[in-house]
């Protein structure tokens, strides 16, 4: 929590009551309005303002103006040193920035403190880092005639970024783009989730902080189709698009820009697995897949819906892992002592409850939950459920096959280390795994085989910024991090020299 020591930190937060657009440096208004509700307890925290096409348009226009002044003619030592100074104004605002995460979330106050704004400032400082010692490729060439060449590559930018982010990490994902995307010397407009609008819209009072220059970060509230998000995807002046949401979306977004070609960078959805050898350390290992199922009320893309134990230590881990679960604080997001949260939306709750209920049709033994929690206060207003787990479905149900987004998992035995490699791989996903084991040889095997972007060993969700980042199949396209994002958010031009 290095922002809880900054001495001149702003300690107070206003909470925002109308969240505008932030365009060419100034806040602007929409033609409509959207509420911005508290998952906690169903009330509306603000109203925020949509960004029809026209706002949409005068986005990209102060994105494209930013490319052609001071912003365009910085190199990177300048571009480098601002983004150290949007890392330090975040963390002069943690206690706003956590305050309008919960606020939007519903998240624990422990959480967003610990993980999402931590990481926002993080991300700056990682891809400041990275960009100053980024090289490029060289080759000394031989030539027909036997004299010699000189190719070597000069990254540029690509242009105007269209960024579009989900609702469950809003400002650690967000910024997982928007810093590298500055760092390679792009201008961005991004698109928040309709459900989480603050911490964008607190970014922009960061940015101008920083003296980054106005046009330089765009904010553009609003939905997907018809709104906001189509408008951006679709504009003719978007160099390149970087989207994390649902796979579907995914494939929408895909045919929107399919049009007029642009480089899409996707990190889409996952029905990830945990393998569970019994030879791993029972109590950490309980542990670790309590975190990996339960965190952020499960909705991580990383969660673990899917786990898989062998089956010696089948029936006690269960046990275990229902005790966890069970053991688990449910309550108000501002409460230090609140391990977990409401979901996002009546609508998700909706979408997870039927799931629940799928379950129970499927043919599954509830371990425990399955239902609503109650509080006897305003949290019954909220959109809470109870952390759950299944055993006996099928391989083939739809709750072991569908991605939930909930605090939900099934848990199935197996026999060889042959059939959890081949259960964990039966998915259209392939975003992340982990394996649970002390024989480090099978733990280097088996994470070795898992058909995904991300594999853990004794560990979940331990990240280092430097490393790819990304998904197979229906979990994304391409791959983010360390290099891996300034690849993405850069051209290279070759230039080839006849010495
Ligand atoms: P979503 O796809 O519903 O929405 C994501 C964003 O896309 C929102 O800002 C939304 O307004 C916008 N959007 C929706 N339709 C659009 C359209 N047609 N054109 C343009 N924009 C559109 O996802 P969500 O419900 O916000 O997030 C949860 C999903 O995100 C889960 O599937 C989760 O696994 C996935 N996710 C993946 C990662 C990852 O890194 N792989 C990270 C976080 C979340
Ligand atoms: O840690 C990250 O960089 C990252 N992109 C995490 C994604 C989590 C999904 O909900």
């Amino acid at each position: 929590m290095r922002g809880a020591q900054t001495a001149d930190r702003i300690p107070e937060f206003t909470p925002l009551k109308s969240i505008q657009n932030y365009i060419d440096g100034k806040f602007v208004g929409g033609k409509r309005e959207f509420a911005d509700v508290n998952p906690a307890d169903g009330s509306v925290i603000a109203q925020v303002a949509e960004a029809g096409a026209e706002l949409v348009d005068a986005a990209v226009e102060a994105a494209r103006k930013a490319l052609r002044g001071e912003w365009g003619r910085w190199g990177v030592r300048e571009r480098a040193a601002r983004l150290n100074r949007v890392a330090d104004a975040i963390e002069k605002r943690f206690d706003c920035f956590v305050a309008a995460e919960v606020a939007d979330t519903g998240k624990p106050i422990r959480l967003a403190s610990k993980l999402d704004v931590p990481r926002a400032a993080a991300n700056f400082r990682a891809f400041s880092d990275l960009i100053k010692t980024a090289g490029v490729e060289a080759f000394q060439t031989e030539t027909p005639e036997g004299k010699s060449a000189l190719n070597y590559a000069v990254r540029k930018p690509l242009g105007v970024v269209g960024i579009i982010t989900p609702w469950n990490l809003p400002l650690l994902l967000l910024t997982w783009k928007v810093a590298p995307a500055l760092a390679c010397g792009n201008t961005v407009v991004v698109k928040p989730s309709e459900e989480t609008p603050a911490t964008a819209t607190l970014l922009a009072e960061a940015m101008r902080e920083a003296g980054i220059p106005d046009g330089v970060y765009n904010v553009v509230h609003g939905f997907g189709p018809g709104s906001a998000g189509e408008f951006l995807m679709k504009h003719p002046d978007v160099n390149a698009v970087t989207f994390t949401g649902e796979s579907q979306t995914g494939a929408v977004i895909m045919k929107t820009v399919a049009a007029s070609v642009k480089p899409v960078s996707f990190e889409l959805g996952g029905k990830n697995a945990a393998i569970v050898f019994a030879d791993c350390d029972f109590e950490s290992t309980v542990n670790g897949i309590r975190d990996a199922v339960f965190l952020n009320t499960g909705q991580v893309c990383l969660c673990a819906e899917r786990v898989y134990v062998e089956r010696p230590i089948f029936e006690k881990f269960v046990k275990m892992l229902k005790q966890e679960a069970e053991r688990l604080r449910m309550g108000s997001p501002l409460e230090a002592s609140t391990e977990m949260g409401p979901l996002i939306s009546a609508q998700h709750r909706e979408k997870v409850l039927s799931y629940y209920k799928l379950a129970r049709e499927e043919g599954a033994t509830v371990v425990t939950g399955g239902g609503v929690p109650e509080f006897g206060n305003a949290l019954d207003r909220g959109f809470y459920v109870q952390p759950t787990i299944y055993t006996g479905l099928k391989e083939t149900a739809r709750c072991v096959k569908e991605e939930i987004f909930g605090p939900v998992c099934h848990v199935a035995a197996f026999d060889t280390e042959e059939e959890a490699v081949s259960m964990a791989n039966d998915t259209k996903y392939g975003l992340a795994a982990s394996v649970w084991t002390n024989d480090l040889k099978r733990g280097h095997r088996v994470a070795q085989q898992m058909n995904v972007g991300i594999t853990w060993v004794n560990c979940w969700f331990l990240r280092d910024l430097r490393t790819s980042f990304g998904g197979v199949g229906l979990s994304g396209i391409g791959r983010e991090g360390g290099m891996h994002s300034l690849n993405f958010y850069s051209e290279l031009n070759n230039i080839c020299i006849r010495l």
